[in-house]
């Protein structure tokens, strides 16, 4: 990483210990599981089509033939492209040593299973553009295929690959534009929660086997129909629009306008160094905004429950006072015993300390008896009919809030299913006023300084 870059990351993580870092801890995250992924270089991830040719444009970027190509899905395999370290040699590096090498960010895909690891490697490669970033070529999306296929959370990979890139190339070809059932779902719902928009680049490519200009348009106005359904966007992203370029290749007439734009494609590529800061930025953005809405979501919980339990609090209230004044004389009409209830002696004007002992004992025993009541019947009630009404704890107003809940839901159900007793004594709103600060000044400032 440059060093104004460094600089700046070593800022922001002190600043998120020394503000974040007891509140992280709280419901349980850890600023190194943030932050340590980004210790390694820039990454930037290729993911589309099969054979919508990835790997031809890594091995033009790279210099040699270093990926294997081919029309069929040749190649069901995650390379990591990198170089060498210093001492080392250029070599592969299979998929089991890669997620337990600690210098690497790649431990979290690790729980994917051996079926992910077997299908998956690090080459080390001596090319130029390597100095300063990594290269993820992927198994190319598929139509028809099932986790059972694959052997592995297809998606889960991607997903998680997609958090660690600064860069996203998301490949199309004219024949494919967009109908790939794998790319939807990548599209639709998991790339929007492992990465900011800007961060991915959108690719027609193979455009060079398009007849004609109208044979391209056709296929450019069915990519951006797809597109629009699945990001839900009302602007178009910019598509680069190119084609492996070989020689002795002579393109229809009309396409000289996008010779340049594999060039372009290929610079944006190497600047992906550049967008590490913003990267870093926007992943604590998101992880600290996540947390917000799961307090939120705590705050409504316990704010609920209080509501519900202020009622039966009052009953169980007049109970115990009740319990008090008339306890003993019940007793005594029953059993004869205390000689003079606490009633009797008020009436008579000789109170002593003798007489509040069966009063405060009867006011104590419903006082237990309405903590016994709320702990064992009223609030695994409650626990229960939240969960089962989970998604209408908090008012959802946005589209930006919605998605922002259906990643932490799990969470918020993890956390009231299993311990809620525990979260109603936590002061959540507190934290939530924290959040609020970190996120308009201190985020916010280091967002300016980029
Ligand atoms: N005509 C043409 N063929 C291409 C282009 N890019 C890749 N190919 C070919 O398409 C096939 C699939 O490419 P490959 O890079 O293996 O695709 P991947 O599955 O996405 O990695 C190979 O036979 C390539 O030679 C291109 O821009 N134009
Ligand atoms: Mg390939």
């Amino acid at each position: 990483m440059e060093k104004a870059a460094e600089t700046l990351t070593k800022e922001l993580e002190q600043v998120l210990r020394s503000k974040m870092s007891p509140l992280f801890e709280r419901y349980g995250l850890d600023i190194k599981d943030l932050l340590t992924p980004f210790k390694w270089k820039p990454v930037v991830l290729i993911i589309g089509n099969y054979s919508s040719g990835k790997s031809t444009l890594i091995n033009e970027i790279l210099g040699g033939e270093i990926q294997r190509t081919g029309q069929a899905p040749t190649d069901d395999s995650f390379t990591v492209l990198a170089a060498p370290e210093s001492s080392e040699a250029e070599e592969e590096v299979p998929g089991s040593t890669l997620v337990s090498d600690e210098r690497l960010p790649f431990s979290s895909l690790r729980h994917f299973g051996e079926s992910l690891l077997s299908h998956m490697r690090l080459k080390r490669v001596d090319a130029p553009i390597l100095q300063n970033c990594a290269i993820i070529d992927t198994p190319g999306m598929l139509d028809s295929v099932t986790e059972k296929d694959r052997g592995y959370d297809y998606l889960g990979v991607v997903g998680e690959l997609a958090k660690l890139a600064d860069l996203i190339i998301l490949m199309f070809d004219p024949h494919k534009a967009g109908t790939i059932k794998e790319t939807y779902q990548a599209i639709r719902s998991t790339l929007p929660g492992s990465t900011g928009e800007d961060r991915v680049i959108y690719v027609l490519n193979r455009i060079d086997e398009c007849e004609s200009i109208s044979d391209l348009l056709r296929s450019y106005g069915t990519l951006c129909w797809n597109l629009s359904q699945m990001t839900g966007r009302k602007d178009m992203p910019r598509i680069y629009l190119t084609f492996a370029p070989k020689e002795g290749k002579v393109l229809p007439s009309g396409f000289e306008t996008w010779m340049n734009e594999r060039e372009e494609l290929k610079q944006a590529i190497s600047s992906a160094p550049k967008m590490r800061l913003n990267h870093i930025l926007q992943e604590v953005d998101r992880v600290v905004r996540e947390l917000s809405l799961e307090i939120e979501g705590m705050v409504a919980f316990q704010k609920r429950f209080i509501h519900k339990i202020k009622g039966v609090l009052r009953n169980w209230g007049m109970l115990a006072i009740l319990a008090f004044f008339f306890g003993d004389l019940i007793m005594k009409l029953l059993t004869g015993y205390p000689d003079t209830p606490l009633a009797g002696a008020l009436l008579a004007g000789n109170l002593g300390f003798e007489h509040f002992l069966w009063p405060i004992i009867w006011a104590l025993l419903v006082a237990a008896l309405a903590s016994l009541y709320v702990q064992r019947l009223l609030l695994p009630k409650f626990t229960k009919a939240t969960l089962k009404d989970l998604d209408n704890l908090i008012p959802l107003e946005t589209a930006y809030k919605k998605n922002l809940w259906n990643r932490v839901r799990h969470r918020i159900h993890k956390l009231i299913e299993e311990q809620a007793r525990r979260q109603i004594l936590i002061a959540h709103s507190r934290y939530l006023g924290k959040i609020e600060q970190f996120l308009n000044k201190d985020l916010s400032s280091f967002f300016k300084r980029i």
